[in-house]
């Protein structure tokens, strides 16, 4: 990155600082939006400017410990912005203390462009609209004359293009037609493409196939009420809704079982930060677990920190779909305000979101953070043969879920961080939304590259693949990883070690440098990655306190060595990464893998996780490491996908081992429990041995309540 300016502290506003917030991981509030706006204005007095990013520059983790832990200052309170200038093509980026009011540095660069904000993307639409060179492409495609008012565009980023680099703003506009306002134009995709310098705010390039395709004049396929009416409503059931949905409700008569202190969270024993930004949309930070009175620590932090949907057609302009979402718009900046009863079901905690507008005034996304319990089904049970299964025990777990969903133009993704009882941490994604959709034309197929999911609709192939970044401390700052691989004995069968041919065992590779790290899932031994503190062996197992990574939906990434895809995404060519934690020079420090700035990166140079790889040589064993996971599915479209995608669910867990020493939710009260005196003695009904039982459940056809059921769980058969 070029650095033309680098400037000492200067203060610049006379307004009042605001005050400090509780934790130094906080989400930038309101007033500090507005705080370091108001610094960031007076330095650009004059010239017109609109604010792109104000965020937190989060303290680095010896800062925040030192706050935390050894009675240290509470860690600078610092803002990252960055904003564009008119008239300059590029981004200028800095830093603001935010308690003196002062710019700490600043840097303008042309050869980078900023993260696309919801105000670009609306702006687009209008300029591609409104342009004449369009008007007569959309006549061409048949869409009448005097109907621009129902063209819309999918404004995306341009990815990269050779033509004109990171010269200028650009983003491409992905054109559609609706027959009605209320359409879903995913049906009426038109087949050409205009680029848009956004910084001009024109149409400076329309990319037109070489074959032209009329637009689809078949009639469009849509899920509100009134095309759900219109699809399957009869003369007995209009709405068209099936009628067999009995509600279910969630009760929790007494509240909820988790605490929150402002971002802390405490709940059965885990305690952590819950933290949000534009970009990564929810950070977890700080993960402890109370072992019995030992707070230990787990995790400094959890992110997700990129993302990218590449798509499979090799036809011009389509390589160009490529959507790194994290980096290039935002898990933050796309978040949906979430809805009681709808999105989060139960007795829930919201957080609210606050950014910047153009204008560097703050906003806020209401309800951006949903935070709620539910039932986890049973968390451990055993019961003795020997008297028909009546000594037992049965205990209900319940699980915290952290989530948030977030819109990228098509598509959207549900996020939810899920922790159990027993240490676990799961990350579920559920993907839903719309297919990005081209024209097909009549007589056309989509070749191998799509599926035609409706007339004249192509769906092209694509992924979808995220990075998680993992920067663990389990029981301290130290850690190491490793590939774990299920193996057969190395000796045959017959042989003095293996005289059966049964022995089996797992394989622990560690990773000595980054080299090693780079690694892949292997169904065929059945892998998974272990996380571990090389100084901390567990008494019993004699083996090191550890976090497994189990993750199975581990699709390779099918663009090719030299494809721009690989380039940008130098982190999803293998499924692991682990390098050495730095906190770069005034940077933001190994956050992101497809480097700071991604919109417009040729992928060429040493950025994000190819720089960090580096050589390979790097050494990460017994060390302060970040572990990078890539993850994520593989779309083939297909009918049932249109016109709305039922949620395609993928997941991945953070499973203690050799962490505790027995199992760490023993503490959890059953439901029930009886012990062979008890039942030899006849104790039943509702006393010692029912101890949490839901009263609320019974029998699906009887009206009596789980007390008084004749099959209740102390029953004697
Ligand atoms: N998937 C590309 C994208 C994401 C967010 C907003 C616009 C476009
Ligand atoms: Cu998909």
């Amino acid at each position: 990155m070029e650095r033309l300016q680098q400037i000492a502290a200067q203060a610049t506003s006379s307004a009042a600082a605001p005050p400090l917030p509780a934790h130094p991981l906080d989400p930038l509030s309101v007033q500090e939006i507005a705080a370091v706006a108001g610094v960031i204005k007076s330095k650009y007095k004059g010239k017109n400017i609109v604010f792109n990013t104000v965020t937190l520059k989060e303290p680095v983790k010896k800062a925040y410990y030192n706050w935390k832990e050894q009675n240290g200052p509470f860690p600078a309170r610092l803002a990252y912005f960055v904003i564009i200038e008119e008239g300059f093509n590029g981004v200028h980026e800095g830093v603001v203390d935010i308690p003196a009011l002062s710019l700490l540095e600043l840097r303008k660069s042309d050869s980078l462009q900023p993260i696309l904000t919801a105000a670009d993307l609306q702006n687009t639409e209008e300029i591609v609209r409104t342009d004449p060179a369009v008007i007569e492409q959309c006549i061409l495609s048949g869409v009448p004359a005097d109907d621009m008012k129902n063209i819309y565009c999918d404004a995306w980023t341009i990815g990269y293009d050779e033509r004109w680099g990171a010269s200028k703003r650009l983003q491409q506009a992905l054109v559609y037609w609706r027959s009605d306002e209320d359409d879903s134009h995913y049906s009426h995709p038109l087949d050409f493409c205009p680029i848009v310098d956004m910084n001009e705010g024109k149409v400076i390039f329309i990319d037109i196939p070489n074959r032209r395709r009329k637009v689809s004049k078949h009639k469009h396929s849509s899920f509100h009420p009134i095309h759900i009416k219109e699809k399957f409503g009869t003369k007995e059931n209009p709405s068209g809704y099936r009628n067999d949905s009995k509600p279910i409700n969630v009760t929790q008569p007494e509240g909820v079982s988790f605490d929150m202190d402002g971002h802390i969270m405490k709940w059965s024993n885990f305690q952590f930060h819950i933290g949000f930004n534009y970009r990564e949309g929810i950070v977890l930070s700080d993960i402890t677990y109370n072992d019995h009175g030992n707070v230990r620590p787990m995790f400094h932090r959890i992110s997700l920190s990129e993302m990218i949907v590449p798509y499979g057609s090799p036809e011009f302009p389509h390589q160009r779909k490529h959507a790194l979402d994290i980096g290039e718009y935002g898990a933050g900046n796309c978040t949906n305000p979430l809805s009681l009863g709808c999105d989060c079901k139960g007795v829930i905690h919201y957080m609210d979101a606050h950014f910047p507008d153009k204008t560097g005034t703050p906003v806020t996304v209401k309800n951006a953070v949903c935070i709620h319990e539910e039932d986890d089904g049973l968390l451990f049970k055993h019961s003795d043969f020997r008297d028909d299964f009546q000594t037992t025990v049965a205990t209900r777990g319940k699980k915290l879920i952290v989530s948030q969903i977030f819109t990228a133009a098509n598509y959207e993704y549900c996020l939810y961080w899920i922790f159990r009882q027993d240490g676990t941490i799961k990350l579920e994604v559920r993907l839903t939304g719309i297919l990005n959709t081209y024209i097909c034309a009549e007589d056309e197929s989509p070749g191998p590259w799509g599926t035609q999911v409706y007339p004249q609709v192509n769906a092209h192939n694509h992924q979808h693949l995220f990075s998680l970044r993992i920067h663990p401390r389990i029981d301290g700052d130290n850690n190491s990883a490793a590939t774990s691989d299920a193996k057969s004995s190395p000796f045959p069968t017959g042989s003095a070690e293996n005289m059966y041919g049964n022995a089996f065992y797992a394989e622990r590779t560690t990773f000595k440098n980054v080299k090693e790290s780079l690694t892949n899932f292997e169904s065929a031994t059945a892998r998974t990655w272990d996380i571990f503190n090389p100084n901390k062996i567990n008494k019993y197992s004699g083996k090191p306190s550890s976090y497994k990574l189990v993750s199975t939906f581990c699709s390779p990434l099918l663009a090719q060595e030299g494809s721009l895809v690989r380039k940008r995404a130098p982190w999803a060519a293998s499924h692991t990464q682990v390098v050495p934690y730095q906190d770069e020079n005034g940077g933001y420090g190994r956050l992101y893998p497809s480097g700071d700035h991604v919109c417009q990166w040729s992928g060429d140079g040493l950025r994000g996780m190819r720089k960090w790889i580096g050589d390979g040589k790097d050494a990460v064993e017994n060390t302060d490491i970040l572990f990078f996971h890539t993850f994520g599915i593989t779309h083939f479209p297909a009918p049932e996908d249109f016109p709305v995608m039922p949620t395609e669910i993928f997941d991945l867990m953070l499973r203690p081992r050799h962490f505790f020493e027995e199992n760490p939710c023993l503490d959890v009260k059953p439901s029930f429990a009886r012990t062979t005196k008890e039942v030899k003695a006849n104790v039943k009904g509702v006393d010692s041995c029912t101890l949490e039982v839901d009263k609320t459940s019974r029998l699906a056809f009887s009206k009596t309540s789980a007390a008084t059921e004749s099959s209740s769980c102390c029953s004697k058969k």
